[in-house]
């Protein structure tokens, strides 16, 4: 059987724009094809999240409720220490996660107690047999390398948007430094997380933009977060419209087109949609959900709504598909 895609990492704007804007049913057409023939059978992976650091953070992202700049009802909480975040971990995977991310409100990564703080948990949620992704910010080559050797499977670190609409949404740090993060999380050998956000008054183009930035990334980021804004009150952002469902949909799907092999994570925004509207992302492409009541500050499905969500739409889980330990006579 031959490839109905070919992997590429030269797409144009212009090119990514004609996807983006195809006619629904062409799009998912082809996300389909791409998506069954680069990810054969179906499967869901469950993300579980957890705040480790909330609020009080230095940057002016303006979508953020952790933002110290903002007046969100969210304030500057002491970090969790390693135990309370290990039963964390050990839930979730009891729940049926198979991934554990954990985020810290931070500009950047310092060296430090909670740095070592860090290594432990992630070398805790390692040996339970999860994956473990961190999102903390920017770090260091000495740092990255840290936590590769403790055996981090992703670091998360979006663009948020395009390259054009970037100084409407963060005055304090530049797109050329995310990139240069993410470099360094690649030369550590640490799996690439990285997305953006839709719904933060962007054009067609600036998605089409954001999305180009992340196909041109060689190779492509192994997981693809694709968030709705969550418009949370006190925030720059709070009285955005919310993003149509479909409008989701049509990225998802051109990330899946785009970047065959990753991992595109319906991430935030999901309380906002439907069940019907998440099969839709299901079948353009979505292969990953974050799963848990609690997304870092606001909320996400409960998990018995994903089960049935899961069950609606006819998928498993990914942990589901691992391979039997015992044979069946
Ligand atoms: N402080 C670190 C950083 O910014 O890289 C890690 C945590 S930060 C909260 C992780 C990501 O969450 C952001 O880059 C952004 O894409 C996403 N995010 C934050 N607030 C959001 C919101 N209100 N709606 C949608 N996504 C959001
Ligand atoms: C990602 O792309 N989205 C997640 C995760 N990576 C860290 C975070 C979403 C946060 C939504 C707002 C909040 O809960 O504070
Ligand atoms: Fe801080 Fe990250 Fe929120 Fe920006 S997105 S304010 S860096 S926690």
């Amino acid at each position: 059987m031959t490839d109905s895609f070919t992997l590429r990492h030269d797409w144009s704007i212009a090119e990514i724009q004609a996807i983006l804007d195809a006619p629904l049913m062409d799009l998912l057409w082809r996300a389909q094809q791409v998506h069954r023939q680069a990810n054969p059978g179906y499967r869901v992976q469950l993300a579980s999240l957890l705040s480790v650091k909330t609020g009080g953070c230095e940057e002016d992202c303006t979508y953020c409720p952790q933002s110290m700049h903002n007046s969100s009802d969210v304030t500057g909480q002491p970090e969790l220490e390693v135990e309370p975040v290990l039963a964390r971990a050990r839930a979730a995977k009891q729940a049926g996660a198979d991934r554990f991310c954990m985020g810290w409100a931070w500009r950047e990564i310092r060296d430090g107690a909670p740095f070592e703080a860090m290594l432990s948990m992630v070398r805790g949620v390692r040996e339970m047999g999860l994956e473990a992704c961190v999102t903390a910010g920017m770090l260091t080559d000495a740092q990255a390398m840290r936590l590769a050797e403790a055996g981090l499977t992703a670091y998360n670190h979006n663009l948020d948007t395009s390259p054009e609409h970037y100084d409407r949404i963060i005055t304090t740090r530049t797109y050329e430094e995310r990139l240069e993060t993410l470099q360094r999380v690649r030369r550590a050998g640490v799996t690439l997380c990285c997305g953006g956000i839709i719904g933060m008054g962007e054009s067609d183009r600036d998605r089409a933009s954001m999305l180009q930035v992340l196909a041109t990334i060689d190779p492509h980021p192994e997981s693809v977060p694709i968030n709705a804004l969550v418009a949370v009150e006190g925030t720059p952002l709070e009285a955005q419209t919310p993003v149509e469902p479909l409008e989701l949909v049509r990225m998802v799907a051109t990330a899946r087109i785009l970047m065959p092999h990753s991992r595109v994570r319906l991430s935030a925004g999901r309380e906002q949609l439907s069940q019907e509207a998440q099969i839709l992302c299901l079948q353009a492409g979505a292969d990953s959900i974050f799963y848990g009541e609690t997304l870092l500050t606001t909320g996400n499905p409960a998990v018995e709504a994903d089960k049935a969500l899961l069950a609606a739409a006819g998928v498993q889980a990914s942990w589901q598909a691992q391979p039997e330990t015992h044979a069946c006579n």
